[in-house]
């Protein structure tokens, strides 16, 4: 075997060894799915989606943001007046997420609170859901996102409608 023809099998073993781990950790994101709060049913972009944006659990990233749950009006904290107006309020912080297209971003959402959960719905401009997963109370949960199209795209926590919304603006890339 040339060291060239050694190379290329070793970079085939490890895409296989990669497409095998993103097969697991989709595993544990469908595994998760059979035993949700009430009817939750959490996956990432499935083939079709994939075309507008990959998500993977793990990977390399060129760029890194951190997204936390922030309570604006909580049980806990109040104030009284407004939860009875409003019920209780989060937002997501930032809200608003600049990306550019085809560089893979890592984003690690940070649950603060101890004893609610959050997830994340990303939205396609035609409003179907490309991916929804969970955001554990007080853990720290990363995807890594490559979008694939320019434009703007929604995102929410199901459990925290309206308020807890935000957006993907995605730029062309830096450099051509
Ligand atoms: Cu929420």
């Amino acid at each position: 075997m040339t060291s060239a023809t050694m190379r290329s099998t070793h970079t085939i073993k490890n895409a296989l060894g990669a497409a095998l781990l993103m097969l697991v950790c989709a595993g544990v994101v469908f595994a998760a799915s059979s035993m949700p709060p009430g009817d939750r049913h959490f996956y990432l972009p499935d083939p079709a989606a994939s075309k507008i944006v990959t998500v993977t659990r793990e990977g390399n990233a060129e760029a890194e943001l951190t997204v936390v749950t922030q309570p604006v009006a909580i049980k806990e904290t109040g104030p009284r007046e407004t939860i009875g107006k409003f019920g209780e309020v989060y937002a997501f912080s930032p809200q608003t997420i600049i990306v550019h297209r085809d560089e893979p971003t890592m984003i690690t959402f940070w649950n603060l609170q101890p004893d609610d959960d959050h997830d994340f719905a990303l939205l396609a401009s035609d409003l179907s859901v490309l991916m929804y997963v969970d955001l554990p109370p007080l853990t720290k949960t990363s995807y890594v996102f490559t979008f694939h199209k320019d434009g703007l795209l929604d995102f929410k926590c199901m459990q925290h409608q309206p308020a807890m919304s935000g957006q993907i603006l995605v730029l062309p890339p830096a450099r051509p």
